[in-house]
């Protein structure tokens, strides 16, 4: 299997409870590496690009306000098959649904403050790092 990257956030209600280190535990305990990481507050236009594929879904607008309420931790993670490995490692978009000793299972609070994103595959992945990182801000 191949070596890929995947696009994470940490999402503003786990940076709210401080719990930027115990995502990033699960995340360095499952083998994936973080090879760029920091913390940023996303514009209202960040937001909005970054989810436009959601732009005529009833809950964009609430997203976009969520998604900048506060800081983020952006970060690209490393690993063989990493983009499934993630999802994996973060479980059902409603936490709800999450399998246990998922991220969102551990720590998320409904399913729109659900603690992490990951990219939904390796295309989208390299689109969502590019918007956020200088190649020279990654280092595997
Ligand atoms: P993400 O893109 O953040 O990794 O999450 P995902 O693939 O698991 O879920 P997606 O369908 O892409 O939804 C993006 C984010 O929108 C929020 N959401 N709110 N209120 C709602 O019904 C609802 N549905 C989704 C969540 O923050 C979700 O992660
Ligand atoms: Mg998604």
């Amino acid at each position: 299997m191949a070596i890929e990257r995947t696009f994470s956030i940490i999402k503003p209600d786990a940076t709210r409870r401080n719990l930027t280190g115990a995502v990033n535990a699960v995340i360095e305990t499952a083998g994936l590496r973080i090879v760029a990481q920091k913390r940023i507050l996303m514009t209202k236009a960040q937001a909005e690009t970054f989810y436009a594929v959601h732009s005529a879904r009833p809950f964009f607008g609430d997203l976009v306000s969520f998604m900048t309420s506060g800081p983020v931790v952006v970060q690209v993670l490393e690993a063989e098959n990493a983009v499934a490995k993630y999802r994996e490692v973060m479980g059902a978009t409603n936490p709800a649904n999450a399998a246990e000793g998922t991220i969102r299972k551990l720590f998320a609070e409904s399913i729109e403050a659900n603690s992490a994103h990951g990219s939904d595959s390796v295309e989208n992945a390299a689109v969502e790092i590019a918007q956020f990182f200088a190649g020279n801000e990654i280092v595997g």
